[in-house]
Parts: structure tokens; C-alpha cells; sequence
């Protein structure tokens, strides 16, 4: 069978994130490992995605030119890919040659067999700029949600596709400038006219799409679609490639999928059999914002130019959030693939590990680095590590790293049940990676190192080595093995380890087709010494990395702090009933079951009194006895929690919501007025 993988093409407007490798490269990698290590012909391709309006708003911000910013991307994202052992056998761009070549001839045939409507309509233009503002150029009011800072062709809060004109109360992105209308030629592709085909295609003929993948795109066809412009007006992205469409480019949209054709021009002149022949089976992996892209308009793309086949598969995931909170590039909440690997160098399996162990693949999961400090202690090193570790050094003690002859016709019941269970479980993991159940095929691969701790666990060659050293013989054998299938099957998963696994046993050979076996390594056949595969994350470098995210919350809350609007205007009289009083708090203590409530005793000045006061979650009792603060004295008494507060102490709430005390700049005399 014959592979063409795909994983979607982030855009070169920033660096790559745990969200995007969660989401599509790192199953997209462990898809395509394993079809080559099964000796399949596959190509796994990806690139940058250069166009759109994301580059040229970054651009404008900084004061550069979008091909300033796509250089200095495109570098940071392959470099980081290829450093983490993601193994395009092309990595290429989409402002390459070879790309503007195609995507502009894929145009022209669409066009010249009067596959597209021509159609002017009325646009957003930016009169100030001389600027049309075409999709997130624009923002306003989604009109399906209601939420602020909808773009103008897509909705992040609730999802929806958009059109730009649709918006309540749109601005232009970038200046804040109310836009105008103004009339505008563009091409569409007439997306009804293959609603019967996408009908059959999808909702008859791949009912096995993985469920969210096939809700969404029914919905999108049961609400019947509309022709889609694929033009634009913008001066950055692949001309229009006909007469009369000066200043104006292809959509993002509609180059960006064709980039996958490219890349593979690029990769090799016989291009064309992955991408026309029919016993090639096309899978998309992609971020579940993609979907009707790589479901809906392009595959109608092309059905349109008829000579290409159609995705087998698009097994789209779900999100990753980190630490409770969405990842967003805008407020910098993400791990950044290129600063792991400079914080954790060498550990690039570890994270391959806790993405595909925790991967969103049914439902968004959180990403947390008290979890992935658990995983690494907890499983890599206490069962994969601590495995092969135990086996490579007791074969090198008892045998000068040399495997052991063993006598097959004494293996024990016990020896058998747990030599039988790894044919089952590398059929389980083909069949889950087949189907795009990573987390199910890592899990299984797992329970082999389980089943290898347990085995050395329960048979003790450590004891028996003195008293019956020929049983100790099977056991190493049986061990050594199970470790040389361990090198195979964790391949697509942990490369590193998995490479690291073969130095160590001194072996070289990669196939899939040797997992399960229990004669891989010959006897007499000689390891190398032993060295640790995976080593413990302390709680410094977890708190460091949780401390940087913390910093990050507080620079957004600052960034976003806006001053609340001024109340209504009152008269003086109004002002002078309110009675302000400086105090000193005598005595603090947490009112017992509530989280936020403090009981104070406070000297006024005119009395002593009790205050229960919600400032609880920012101070200990012993640190406020003897400050001075405001007190409202002339509040009506009211109970909280049984408690009678007689006034109310007057904080300040910062920017983070955090509160503090308003208290005089030196000591004053209690009952001090203030006003
Ligand atoms: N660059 C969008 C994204 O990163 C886009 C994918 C293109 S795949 C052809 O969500
Ligand atoms: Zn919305």
C-alpha cells in the first residue's frame, strides 16, 4: 500500500506549541513511523503556511515586511520540528517557486474549465489605509454568539465560519478605523454544486470518520453550503493568474492545502503517484479548526480539477489547553516546542510521551507539568527505564553483556503466559494505530515494559543466580529479547529511546515485523554497558516552568487592566454621610469553614469593635495585627456567618484582583476622620 500523510502547515506567524503537536504532529509522526517501519511506501509532508492575513497584520505590527516574518518563522519551525525528531520527509514553504507555480496552475485549470462564479460584491475598505480588510483584517461582534473580536471570516469563541460583512459593529484590525463598502470583483467556487457528492462521499461512504470529524461536516452540509470566494484583495500571497485581477491574490485558504502538492513536486518527480493513484490512501491530520477546509472545500477543490483522489481519512483532534486555560499565542500562554528543548535538553521523548499519553484526541484535555513530571517519574523511568536498565546490567554481570544460551524446553508455565502476550498486544497497538488511537497504541506498548518489570519483579534472577543459575539463563534470554522488542515498537513513539534501546543491545536492524518474536537477539550475541534511558524531573525545573507561567498570567492582567468607568456624579452632601475613620486592627482570626473571611477586632478610636472582612485569600491573621486601615464606622450592622460586623474595612482591588489595605502614609491618632 502506498501513504501520502499530511499534517497540517502551521503558519509561519509565530513558533510552534505543545497544542499543535498534541494535536497533529506527533500523531501524524507516529502514523507515518510505523507505516515505514511495516515497509510501506509513505511520505509524511508538511511546510509553512506563508500567506494570509495573520503574516501580514504580524508585519505591519512590527514594522517589517511579511517575508521578514516568514523567514525568521519558517526557521524557528523547522529547526524545532527537526530537533524533536518530527520526520517530514519534506519540511518545504508555501512562498517557495515550485508552490506559486502550482497553486496559480491548480487556479488556471479550475478557471479555465469554468469551474468558478464570478462575482462582484461589496467589501470592507479602510479609506484612511487605502486598504480592503478582508477576513482578519476585520473584527467586530459575532453575530451568531455575540462575542467581541469575532474575525471577519471566523469566530473563535463559538467557532462559526463568517463573512466579514455579517459582523456587528466591525473595525479594522489593525487601526481601529470604521471601514466603508466598497465594490470588488472576486472568483468563488460554488460549493452547492458538490453538495451531492460530499453527501455521498462522506456521510454515506465514511461513516468510520472519527465522530467529530463526521458531526462537524454533517452539519455543514445539512445547513447547506454556499459558493466560497478564493480570491482576495491583498498584496501578499499567489496572484490571481488570470486578466484583469491586478491586486488581487489567491485565498489563504485555497493555496495553503495545495502546499501538500507542492512539497511533494519538491520531494520527488514522481509526485504523481501520490497524490492521482488510486491505490494511495490520503490522510490529513489536523487541529479541529480545520476540519471543513480539509473535509469540505478542499476536497470539492479536487473533485473539481478531477484528476486527483480524495483523503481517505481526516483524523482531526480535539484541543489541549495547559494549566486549566485555553493556549493562546496572543497572551504567550503556551510551552513553546523551542524553548522546551533548550529547558529540557535531550528529554525530547518525554514530552512525545505526555502529548500522546494525554492526547486530545475525543475531547480537549489540559496539560498540566505536574503530570508531566509524573509521567516521566512515575512511568518512563519506573517502568521503561527501570526494565531495561535492570536487564542490561544483570546480562553484563552475569554474562559479560553476552545473551545467554537458555534451554526452551525448561521455560516455565509463567515464562510462556508472558512470552504469548506480545503477539496480542502488537496487534492491538497496529490495529489502534490504524485507526488512529495513539493514546490506546501507546498504553499498549507500555503494558510490554510492565510486562518485562513484572517478569524480572516475580522471577528474581538476582536471588536465584546462586542457587539455580541455569533458570537465571532463560530469564536473561527471555529478558533480553523482550528488550530488543522494545527497541522496535517503541520507534514511532519514542525514537530517541527507542535508538538509544539498540546502542545499548548493540543492535541495529528497525522492523516492525521483529516485535513479538522471542529470538531477535542470538545467543552469544554481545551488549554494550549500560547507560540511563530517562532520568528523574525534579520539582525545581516543574516549579520553574510553573513559575514562568505565572509570570506570564500577571503580565496579561496587567496588560489587560482597564480602569472601571466613573459612577454617577453625587453632591457633596452625599459624600459627607459616608464616615471614614483610621483603626488599627487589634485581633485577626479565620472564621472557621469559609475560605475568604477574616474576623477582626478594630480600635476606632471611638470603640473597639468586630469587622468580618473577605480578605482572607491575601493576608494571615498575624501579619495584619497592628496595621492601621480605613474603616467605614457608620455602616449598618450586618451578620455574616453568625458573626455581627459592625463596618467594613476599605480596600483597594489591584489588577490581578489581588486586595490591599488603605491605610495613612505615617501613624495617625485612631478615629482620625477621613475625607
Ligand atoms: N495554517 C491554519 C492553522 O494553523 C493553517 C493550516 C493550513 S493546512 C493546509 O490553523
Ligand atoms: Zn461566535
Amino acid at each position: 500500500m502506498r501513504y501520502t500523510v499530511t499534517a497540517a502547515l502551521p503558519y509561519a506567524n509565530g513558533p510552534v506549541h505543545i497544542g499543535h503537536l498534541a494535536g497533529v504532529y506527533i500523531p501524524a509522526d507516529i502514523y507515518s513511523r510505523y507505516l515505514r517501519l511495516k515497509k510501506e511506501d509513505v511520505i509524511y509532508v508538511c511546510g509553512s503556511d506563508e500567506h494570509g492575513v495573520p503574516i501580514t497584520i504580524k508585519a505591519q505590527k512590527e514594522g517589517v515586511t511579511p517575508q521578514d516574518i516568514v523567514d525568521r518563522y519558517h526557521k524557528v519551525i523547522k529547526d524545532s520540528f527537526n530537533e524533536f525528531g518530527i520526520n517530514f520527509d519534506i519540511y518545504s514553504r508555501t512562498s517557495s517557486e515550485i508552490h506559486k507555480k502550482t497553486s496559480s496552475e491548480f487556479f488556471k485549470t479550475l478557471y479555465d474549465a469554468d469551474k468558478f462564479i464570478e462575482k462582484t460584491s461589496e467589501q470592507f475598505y479602510d479609506s484612511k489605509e487605502n486598504q480592503y480588510l478582508a477576513d482578519r483584517y476585520i473584527t467586530g461582534t459575532c453575530p451568531k454568539c455575540g462575542a467581541d473580536n469575532a474575525y471577519g471570516d471566523q469566530c473563535e469563541a463559538c467557532g462559526s465560519t463568517l463573512n466579514a460583512t455579517d459582523l456587528i459593529n466591525p473595525k479594522s484590525a489593525v487601526t481601529g478605523n470604521e471601514p466603508e463598502l466598497k465594490s470588488t470583483k472576486h472568483w468563488y467556487l460554488p460549493l452547492d454544486i458538490y453538495e451531492p457528492f460530499l453527501k455521498k462521499w462522506i456521510l454515506e461512504e465514511h461513516k468510520e470518520w472519527k465522530p467529530n470529524v463526521y458531526g462537524q461536516c454533517k452539519s455543514w452540509i445539512d445547513s447547506g453550503l454556499q459558493a466560497r470566494a478564493v480570491s482576495r484583495d491583498l498584496d501578499w500571497g499567489v496572484p490571481v493568474p488570470v486578466e484583469g485581477a491586478e491586486g488581487k491574490v489567491l485565498y489563504v485558504w485555497f493555496d495553503a492545502p495545495i502546499g501538500y502538492i507542492s512539497a511533494t513536486k519538491e520531494l520527488t518527480p514522481d509526485w504523481e503517484k501520490y497524490w492521482k493513484d488510486k491505490d494511495t490512501k490520503l490522510v490529513h491530520f489536523i487541529g479541529k479548526d480545520n476540519i471543513v477546509f480539509h473535509c469540505i472545500i478542499f476536497p470539492a477543490m479536487l473533485k473539481a480539477e478531477g484528476s486527483y483522489i480524495l483523503p481517505e481519512n481526516v483524523p482531526a483532534n480535539e484541543f489541549l489547553n495547559l494549566e486549566g486555560d485555553k493556549i493562546s499565542t496572543s497572551r504567550n500562554w503556551a510551552v513553546w516546542l523551542h524553548e522546551y528543548l533548550r529547558d529540557f535538553e535531550g528529554q525530547q521523548d518525554v514530552l512525545r510521551y505526555v502529548l500522546t499519553a494525554n492526547a486530545p484526541e475525543s475531547k480537549d484535555n489540559d496539560f498540566t507539568w505536574k503530570d508531566f513530571q509524573d509521567r516521566n517519574n512515575n512511568e518512563l523511568v519506573a517502568i521503561l527505564g527501570n526494565f531495561v536498565n535492570r536487564a542490561v546490567v544483570l546480562t553484563n554481570k552475569y554474562y559479560g553483556g553476552q545473551i545467554p544460551e537458555p534451554e526452551p524446553q525448561s521455560f516455565e508455565a509463567f515464562d510462556k503466559e508472558i512470552m504469548d502476550q506480545f503477539p496480542k498486544l502488537k496487534e492491538s497497538i497496529e490495529h489502534n494505530i490504524e485507526t488512529y488511537h495513539f493514546r490506546e497504541a501507546l498504553k499498549d506498548a507500555m503494558q510490554m515494559a510492565r510486562l518485562g518489570n513484572k517478569y524480572l519483579a516475580e522471577t528474581e534472577p538476582w536471588k536465584l543466580i546462586k542457587t539455580n543459575p541455569d533458570r537465571v539463563k532463560n530469564i536473561m534470554y527471555i529478558a533480553m529479547q523482550i528488550t530488543a522488542g522494545l527497541s522496535q515498537v517503541f520507534e514511532p513513539f519514542l525514537p530517541f529511546s527507542a535508538a538509544k534501546i539498540r546502542k545499548l543491545i548493540n543492535f541495529e536492524i528497525v522492523d516492525w515485523d521483529l516485535i513479538g518474536k522471542c529470538k531477535i537477539l542470538e545467543i552469544g550475541h554481545q551488549i554494550n554497558k549500560a547507560e540511563l534511558l530517562f532520568t528523574k524531573i525534579e520539582d525545581e525545573q516543574v516549579k520553574a516552568q510553573i513559575d514562568k507561567l505565572q509570570a506570564t498570567k500577571e503580565a496579561n492582567q496587567l496588560d489587560n487592566f482597564r480602569a472601571n468607568p466613573v459612577k454617577e456624579s453625587i453632591q457633596f452632601d452625599d459624600f459627607t454621610k459616608v464616615d471614614i475613620r483610621v483603626g488599627t486592627i487589634l485581633e485577626a482570626e479565620k472564621v472557621a469553614k469559609t475560605k475568604k473571611l477574616l474576623k477582626l477586632t478594630v480600635d476606632t478610636g471611638l470603640d473597639v469593635r468586630t469587622i468580618v472582612s473577605g480578605i482572607a485569600e491575601f493576608f494571615k491573621p498575624k501579619d495584619i495585627v497592628g496595621k492601621q486601615v480605613s474603616v467605614l464606622v457608620n455602616l449598618e450592622p450586618r451578620k455574616l456567618k453568625g458573626i455581627e460586623s459592625q463596618g467594613m474595612i476599605l480596600m483597594a482591588e489591584d489588577a490581578d484582583g489581588s486586595l490591599k489595605f488603605i491605610k495613612p502614609d505615617l501613624s495617625v491618632t485612631n478615629g482620625s476622620e477621613i475625607r
